[in-house]
């Protein structure tokens, strides 16, 4: 499976500012990784990410999980990504009616839409749920995923579900960049053998990656880097518990290390994939 182009040359192609600046911060910091902080506790999530802020492109949150969350931390975070040049995913997984998903994104508690560059949703709904996401998000240049497919065993989202998804995509590619998945689906983006000025592009980000584990025994499912990046044509390793292990009790250097592992081995498998 060849890609030809670069995430510099892709980064020149996408109109959605969001989708460009990844791909860009991609290139400059060599890194293919997102680390999900998927913790508690305010301290632990700051003390994470700027750990592995010089690792990553991406950031990934799940902003509800946080126990002791004020807006202020919504700063700090801003802060880190400007200190360490990161990109912010807040992975709500919207799935309600437009008027509603535009509520939840724009309003409430977390206001996500004023700080995430890039949020997700399940096209579940169908395509009123972009609309009604894109009237708060366009205007703010950020950028949506659709969930496409799902990294645990067993998930409903696959087959004539996954490819109705890429229609919905093609549809709204000024808001839509890309999606979570598990692979590259047939005829998505740029393969061998199309002229470049005419392809599509969308960007594959895919959870479900872990060197050391192959599940986590509650239906999560992983595969390596190379299978991911190389073997599947995903663009971008999603990775929580593979860098820092269990929330709690963590050694921040180990934290650091294991991040800089992966963005090696992610990287190396895009590497591969060029010359492949
Ligand atoms: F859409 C998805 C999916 O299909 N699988 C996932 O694992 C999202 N995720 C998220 O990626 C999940 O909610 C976690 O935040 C993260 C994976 O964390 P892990 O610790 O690497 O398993």
């Amino acid at each position: 499976m060849a890609y030809l182009n670069t995430y510099a040359d892709r980064a020149k192609k996408f109109i959605n500012p969001s989708a460009k600046l990844l791909l860009e911060t991609i290139e400059r910091k060599q890194s293919n990784l997102c680390v999900s902080v998927d913790v508690t506790s305010s301290k632990e999530f700051l003390a994470i990410i700027d750990a592995v802020g010089p690792y990553v492109s991406l950031i990934k949150t799940h902003i509800d999980i946080i126990d002791d969350f004020e807006f202020s931390l919504i700063h700090r975070l801003q802060e880190l990504s400007i200190k360490h040049n990161f990109l912010i995913f807040e992975d709500r997984k919207f799935a309600d009616i437009g008027n509603t998903v535009a509520l939840q994104y724009s309003s409430g508690v977390h206001r996500i839409a004023t700080w995430a560059h890039i949020t997700n949703a399940h096209p579940v709904p169908g395509p009123s749920i972009i609309k009604g996401l894109a009237s708060v998000g366009l205007p703010l240049n950020r950028g949506l995923l659709l969930l496409a497919e799902m990294s645990t065993a067993g998930a409903l989202a696959r087959g004539p579900y996954t490819e109705d998804a890429v229609r919905m995509a093609r549809d709204a590619r000024d808001f839509v960049i890309g999606f979570i998945a598990q692979h590259r689906m047939e005829g998505v983006g740029l393969c061998e053998g199309q002229n470049p000025d005419e392809a599509e592009d969308f960007l594959i980000l895919t959870p479900g990656v872990g060197l050391d584990a192959t599940n986590d025994g509650l239906g999560q499912q992983y595969r390596t880097p190379e299978d991911a990046i190389l073997g599947s044509g995903c663009d971008v390793i999603i990775v929580g518990r593979g860098i820092y292990g269990r929330p709690g009790n963590m050694d921040i250097d180990k934290v650091q290390r294991q991040s800089e592992r992966y963005r090696e081995a992610g990287w190396n498998a895009y590497l591969q994939r060029l010359k492949s």
